[in-house]
């Protein structure tokens, strides 16, 4: 029986401790989207013109659900909105900044201020580290004209 002897053994540092690999650098890879995943601004609409600088945008899914940041759950991202602003990379995490708001809590729906003028508005979802899918899951960018004065009377909860 001719076992090695002394491997494993030996008194002092081990010879070869058994690193790992150092990890790989950068982002893992992205998460993936169903085909028929998308979407969609429900409120405003395409072309809109809208009364007041506040006002509610809300967001809608199509096969595909909705979870927080921080989550990893197939088929969820969170919400973010793109504002006057083309698509950022899609290899990456989706900026933060007043151009592209993230709802990390899972939110469907948002306040907006923006000055009176013309606007672009696109959802894109990020995965729980905020980095779109793959394929993106995103709506069509809409253009809405925001006017000076009175926000629209909302008729959801008014009384009779
Ligand atoms: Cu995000």
């Amino acid at each position: 029986m001719a076992q090695p002897q002394g491997q494993g053994h030996a008194h002092g540092a081990p010879a070869t401790p058994a690193a790992p690999p150092a990890a790989q650098p950068g982002p893992r890879p992205r998460l993936p989207a169903p085909r028929d995943a998308y979407v969609y601004i429900g409120w405003p609409q395409d072309g809109q013109v809208i009364s007041g600088t506040r006002f509610k945008v809300w967001f809608g899914t199509r096969n595909f659900g909705v979870a927080p940041a921080g989550v990893i759950k197939a088929n969820t991202g969170h919400h973010h909105i793109i504002i006057d602003a083309p698509l950022p990379p899609l290899d990456q995490p989706i900026p933060n900044d007043r151009n592209h708001l993230h709802f990390g809590l899972g939110q469907t729906e948002t306040m907006l201020d923006l000055s009176p003028g013309t606007h672009t508005l696109q959802l894109l979802m990020g995965d729980a580290d905020h980095v779109p899918h793959d394929p993106p899951v995103m709506s069509k960018r809409i253009t809405v004209t925001v006017r000076p004065g009175k926000p629209q009377a909302v008729a959801a909860g008014q009384a009779q």
